[in-house]
C-alpha cells in the first residue's frame, strides 16, 4: 500500500480513538462545546478575552457547562447561583485547588495556594492564626500598614506635582505590608535587595497573564522543551526562593521562642513543636519558603494592581473622588492618620473601594478550584479531581443586583439614604473555604492606602478625564488595567 495511505489511514484511527476516549471519559459531565482531539476547545476559546468567551458558551449551554482545555475536562460554573451553589453549599467539596502546570514546578504541592487536603487545612489554618496573632501583639498589623501609608504619602511628595507613572510606588507599599509581616521589617523603596526581590515578582505576573502562560497551561509536555517565558518565571522564582532561605537560617540563629517576631518565626515554632513527634517535610526549610512566597505572590500584585486600577477610576470620575475627599475632611480631618475604625462612619468611601473592586473584577475566573471527590451536582456526576473554573467575573457583573455593570457607579452599595448596603455577589476574594486567606489585610490596606493618599494630594489628569480609556489592556488570570500617569498635587 502506498505509505501516504498508510499515514492517513493510522492518523485517522488515532483521531477517532482520542475522539472515542475524550467522549467516554466524559460520564455525565454538564454539556459544552464538542472537543477538538488533543486541542480540545482551545480554539474555541479567545485567550485574549476569556471572560467574554465563557458568557458567550454560557448563553448556549447554561450555567454549568464543559471545557476542555487541551484533554482535560474543566466544569465551568457560570452566575451567582451556580457558584454560590458549588463554593458554599458544597464547600468541602469543592475545595481543593485545580492543577495549573506552571506551579507544578515551583510550588510542588506544597505552601498553602497549590498545596490540598490535609496539608493544605493544616497550613492555612496555621497561616490565618498567625495573622491574627501578629495583630494581637505589640505592632499590630494595622500600626504596620499606617507606617506604610505615611511612607508611600512621602514617595509620592518627591514626585513634585509632576505626571508620573503610579506603578512602581504602588507596588512597593503592598509589598513592603508583607514583608514587615514576614521578615519583621519594612524595606526602603530604594534598598537594592527590596528592587531585586520586587523586579522578580512583577516580571512572573506579566508573563502569569499571558496568553503565552495560557498556552503553557494547556500544553505543558509540549512547551517544556522550548526556550521561552515561562522559563524566566522559574529562574525568578529560584531567586526568590533562595533569598527568602537566606532570611530563615537567619531568623533560626535569633529565633527567641518567647518573643516571636515575626510570620517566620511562628513558622520555624511551629516546626519545632511537630518535630518532636516525627520529622513532616512540611516544615523543612525549603517547603517553608514555599509558604512565605505564597503570602508575596498572593498578596503583593493584587492589591499593587487594585490600588493602580483604583486611581485610574478615581481620575476617570472626578465627582465620585470629590465626595470621597468631602468624607475624609468631616470624619478624619487633615492632622491624623486614617485607622480603621473611621471606615463604619464613611458609608460613601466603603461604596466607592467596594465598586472599585466589583469594577476591575481582579480574577475573572478566580484561581481554579477541583472537586474532591466524585459528586452529583445539578444531576452531573463530576469526577474527582475534576478542574472547575468559577465565573467571579459573572457574578460581579450580574445585571439584576448590579443595574449597568458595566459602569463604575458607588451607588452600586449604597441604599436611598446613603448608607452602606452590603451585596453577596460582591465576592472579588471569592468565597466558601479557599476565600483569599488575605482578606482582611487587603481590605485594610486598599482603605489606609487610598484615604491616606486623598488627604494628603488631589489628583490631576493628563487628559480630560472623558478621554480616560479604563479598558483593561489583560485579562487572562488577573486584570491588568492600561498605562496612565497622573500628577499627585499636594493640598
Ligand atoms: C485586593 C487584593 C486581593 C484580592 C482581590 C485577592 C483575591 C484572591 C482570590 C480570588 C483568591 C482565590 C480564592 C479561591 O481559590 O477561591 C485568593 C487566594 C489567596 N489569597 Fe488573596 N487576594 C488579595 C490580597 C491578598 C493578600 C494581601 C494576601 C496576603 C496574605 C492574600 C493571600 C491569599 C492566599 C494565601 C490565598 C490562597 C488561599 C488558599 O488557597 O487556601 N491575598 N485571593
Ligand atoms: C461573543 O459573541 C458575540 C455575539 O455573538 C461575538 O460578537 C463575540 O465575538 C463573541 N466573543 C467572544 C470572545 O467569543
Ligand atoms: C513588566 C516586566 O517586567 N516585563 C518583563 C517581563 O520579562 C521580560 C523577559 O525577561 C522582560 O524583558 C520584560 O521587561
Amino acid at each position: 500500500m502506498d505509505p501516504f495511505v498508510v499515514l492517513v489511514l493510522s492518523l485517522s484511527c488515532l483521531l477517532l480513538l482520542s475522539l472515542w476516549r475524550q467522549r467516554s471519559g466524559r460520564g455525565k459531565l454538564p454539556p459544552g462545546p464538542t472537543p477538538l482531539p488533543i486541542l480540545g476547545n482551545f480554539l474555541q476559546i479567545d485567550i485574549k478575552d476569556i471572560r467574554q468567551s465563557l458568557t458567550n458558551f454560557s448563553k448556549v449551554y447554561g450555567p454549568v457547562f464543559t471545557l476542555y482545555m487541551g484533554r482535560q475536562p474543566a466544569v465551568v460554573l457560570h452566575g451567582y447561583e451556580a457558584v454560590k451553589e458549588a463554593l458554599i453549599d458544597h464547600a468541602e467539596e469543592f475545595s481543593a485547588r485545580g492543577y495549573m502546570a506552571v506551579t507544578e514546578k515551583t510550588s510542588k504541592g506544597f505552601g498553602l495556594i497549590f498545596s490540598n487536603g490535609k496539608r493544605w487545612k493544616e497550613i492555612r489554618r496555621f497561616s490565618l492564626m498567625t495573622l491574627r496573632n501578629l495583630g494581637m501583639g505589640k505592632r499590630t498589623i494595622e500600626d504596620r500598614v499606617q507606617e506604610e501609608a505615611q511612607c508611600l504619602v512621602e514617595e509620592l511628595r518627591k514626585t513634585n506635582g509632576l505626571p508620573c507613572d503610579p506603578t512602581f510606588i504602588l507596588s512597593c507599599a503592598p509589598c513592603n505590608v508583607i514583608c514587615s509581616i514576614i521578615f519583621q521589617n519594612r524595606f526602603d523603596y530604594k534598598d537594592q535587595d527590596f528592587l531585586k526581590l520586587m523586579q522578580k515578582f512583577n516580571e512572573n505576573t506579566s508573563i502569569i497573564s499571558s496568553p503565552w502562560m495560557q498556552v503553557y497551561n494547556n500544553f505543558p509536555g509540549l512547551i517544556n522543551y522550548f526556550p521561552g517565558s515561562h522559563n524566566t518565571v522559574f529562574k525568578n522564582y529560584d531567586y526568590v526562593k533562595n533569598y527568602v532561605l537566606k532570611k530563615i537560617e537567619e531568623h533560626q540563629e535569633s529565633l527567641d521562642t518567647k518573643n516571636p517576631r515575626d510570620f517566620i518565626d511562628y513558622l520555624l515554632m511551629k516546626g519545632m513543636q511537630v518535630q518532636h513527634i516525627h520529622q513532616p517535610v512540611e516544615f523543612s526549610h525549603e517547603n517553608l519558603a514555599i509558604t512565605v512566597i505564597d503570602l508575596f505572590a498572593a498578596g503583593t500584585e493584587t492589591t499593587s494592581i487594585t490600588l493602580r486600577y483604583g486611581l485610574l477610576l478615581l481620575l476617570k470620575h472626578p465627582h465620585v473622588t470629590a465626595k470621597v475627599q468631602e468624607e475624609i475632611d468631616h470624619v478624619i480631618g487633615r492632622h491624623r492618620s486614617p485607622c480603621m475604625q473611621d471606615r463604619s462612619r464613611m458609608p460613601y468611601t466603603d461604596a466607592t473601594l467596594h465598586e472599585i473592586q466589583r469594577y476591575i473584577d481582579l480574577t475573572p475566573t478566580n484561581l481554579p478550584h477541583a472537586v474532591t471527590c466524585d459528586i452529583k451536582f445539578r444531576n452531573y456526576l463530576i469526577p474527582k479531581g475534576t478542574t472547575v473554573l468559577t465565573s467571579l467575573s459573572s457574578v460581579l457583573h450580574d445585571s439584576k443586583e448590579f443595574p449597568n455593570p458595566e459602569v463604575f457607579d458607588p451607588s452600586h452599595f449604597l441604599d436611598g439614604n446613603g448608607n452602606f448596603k452590603k451585596s453577596d455577589y460582591f465576592m472579588p476574594f471569592s468565597t466558601g473555604k479557599r476565600i483569599c486567606a488575605g482578606e482582611g489585610l487587603a481590605r485594610m490596606e486598599l482603605f489606609l492606602f487610598l484615604t491616606t493618599i486623598l488627604q494628603n494630594y488631589n489628583l490631576k489628569s493628563m487628559v480630560d478625564p472623558k478621554d480616560l480609556d479604563t479598558t483593561p489592556v489583560a485579562n487572562g488570570l488577573a486584570t491588568v488595567p492600561p498605562y496612565y500617569q497622573l500628577c499627585f498635587i499636594p493640598l
